[in-house]
């Protein structure tokens, strides 16, 4: 007995992700349906050792359907979440359009589980952007024992986070450096990308922050704690999978370095990778395909009363995106969900 699953958005690296790590993670699927745009119908796509054939999602019939993964961009995500919606079949959207509505919950099942009630207000829950989720993982255990006041984190972003055309960008350019005449100039970028980085994710605000840099402080705000102040500078490297990122951590009461190690190693989706000597540490091309957020370089940091500084790497489609979006998937089973 289990739950009549939809993916939508199939073919791309997200929703062929949710659908390796419902059958890695043997979620309980009574019948599975992968969904994509009507150019890509009939695509053949993986599921465990089966293979599914991708259907219309425009003239998808959501209604008997228990809950539905979305990896389809926020325009297509306004049309069709609040069909499947409507049609009692839960949302679990990986597009930023429902994140910040304070009816939807915004969920890392090891931050804050206990929100996903508020699924029922709209039938919706949100899942985070890929650089706030491994952030928040790090963060809610320490500030659980030592209250965080003010972080400011630096990303180091793979190209990976935006798409396939990111992926494609940074293959191509760095193989037109070495051949005289096929040069590629940016277009998915505002730069080159190969063997360089850019500190631009998203669109400039008036603020002038990036959206990206906003999104990682207006989601912790909503995640972890509306009182933590959040500084951000996200910046695109040229890395295939994999987030980085640079955290220092201001708390209310002091916190010592190796008592932090000793939390982190205890909490739940970390895995701690400390060892002070070259290459005790993780670099993203490591975690690619795992589900942990990995944390390294835990140190004091001395210019504050009570500081700390610490290095997070995930894989930014796994945890940043498919894997907490399945994780949201196994909270909703196991506490709101009837199976079929
Ligand atoms: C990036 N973090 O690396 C972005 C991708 O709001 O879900 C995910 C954007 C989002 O470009």
């Amino acid at each position: 007995m289990g739950y009549k699953v939809v993916v939508a958005g199939a073919t791309g690296n997200v929703g062929r992700e949710m659908l390796n790590i419902l059958a890695e993670r043997e979620f309980p699927v009574d019948e599975i349906v992968a969904l994509a745009s009507r150019k890509s119908m009939g695509t053949e796509i993986s599921f465990g050792e089966k293979t599914l054939k991708t259907k219309d999602l425009d003239t998808f019939d959501f209604t008997g359907w228990d809950i539905a993964l979305f990896a389809v961009g926020s325009e297509a995500t306004k049309i069709y979440a609040p069909k499947a919606a409507a049609a009692g079949c839960v949302v679990i959207d990986n597009s930023s359009l429902y994140r910040y509505d304070p009816a939807i919950p915004l969920i890392v099942p090891e931050v804050n589980a206990d929100a996903i009630e508020m699924y029922k207000n709209k039938m919706i829950i949100a899942n985070p952007n890929c650089s706030t989720a491994q952030m928040v993982v790090a963060l809610k255990p320490l500030h659980d024992r030592a209250r965080i006041k003010r972080v400011v984190v630096s990303t180091y972003q793979s190209v990976s986070g935006a798409g396939k055309e990111g992926i494609d960008e940074l293959w191509s350019q760095t193989k037109g450096i070495y051949v005289p005449g096929q040069e590629v100039a940016p277009k998915k970028f505002s730069k080159q990308i190969a063997f360089n980085v850019i500190p631009q994710i998203d669109v400039f605000l008036d603020s002038g922050e990036t959206k990206e840099e906003w999104k990682m402080v207006a989601e912790t705000k909503k995640i972890l704690d509306p009182k933590i102040k959040v500084v951000a500078t996200c910046v695109r490297v040229p890395v295939f999978v994999g987030h980085s990122e640079a955290i220092n951590i201001e708390f209310e009461d002091f916190l010592d370095w190796e008592e932090a190690q000793d939390i982190l190693r205890e909490a739940p989706g970390i895995l701690l990778v400390d060892k002070r000597e070259p290459g005790g540490y993780i670099t993203p091309i490591e975690c690619v395909g795992d589900y942990a957020t990995y944390i390294s370089r835990v140190r004091q940091d001395s210019t504050v009363e009570n500081g700390l500084s610490l290095w997070c790497v995930s894989d930014n489609l796994r945890k940043g995106a498919a894997l907490n979006a399945v994780q949201i998937a196994e909270v909703l089973g196991n506490r709101c969900l009837k199976k079929g």
